[in-house]
């Protein structure tokens, strides 16, 4: 038992090490200047989140679509249990599917992520809906996404805002499986 713990442990120092490294990869030596509100990369040890992208409702006032791929570099598992997106009033874990060969779409209370595996969210799968937009957003602009996990780690990125034609699946014309997002 005190050995499993300690390889655990260990394994979870490696996984922290990776992190740091992915995420400096990024980052300049000089400081940085407070010049916008995008912010770098900010997780979790364990986690690491790339590719992340916004795509816009198809009216103005519609909700949004972020996608990202995550993987989970540490020893144990991880389960995501919010998301907000910065802009938006709030949000939730969405997963696409089909129901009586409908597109439907289900709010997912929470998500694992076994260790060492990558989920993605992509268009027609996984998807964090963003909600009640606060104000319009630039196409090519960029705003942040924060996961929160079950324990209360956090995982803080930029997503790059897309126009709503980048993105299959209409928002605004799906099943909805009874929930309104318009409120
Ligand atoms: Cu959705």
């Amino acid at each position: 038992m005190m050995i499993t713990k300690s390889i655990s442990a260990s394994m979870m120092s490696l996984g922290l090490a990776l992190v740091l490294t992915a995420c400096g990869g990024e980052a300049t030596q000089e400081a940085p200047q407070d010049t916008q509100a995008t912010a770098d990369t900010d997780c979790a040890p364990g986690v690491a989140v790339t590719n992340g992208w916004l795509a816009l409702g198809a009216v103005e006032g519609n909700p949004a679509a972020v996608y990202f791929d995550l993987e989970n570099t540490g020893a144990t598992s991880r389960m995501i249990r919010s998301a907000s997106v910065m802009g938006f009033g709030s949000a939730q874990l969405h997963q696409m599917g089909e129901w009586n060969l409908q597109p439907s779409m289900d709010e997912l209370m929470q998500l694992d992520v076994p260790a060492g595996e990558t989920v993605k969210f992509e268009p027609g799968s996984l998807h964090v809906m963003a909600m009640e937009p606060q104000e319009p957003l630039e196409v090519g602009s960029e705003t942040e996404t924060t996961l929160t996990f079950v324990g209360g780690d956090k995982c803080s990125f930029p997503v790059e805002v897309r126009a709503a034609g980048d993105e299959p699946m209409n928002h605004a014309e799906g099943e909805h499986d009874g929930m309104d997002h318009a409120e």
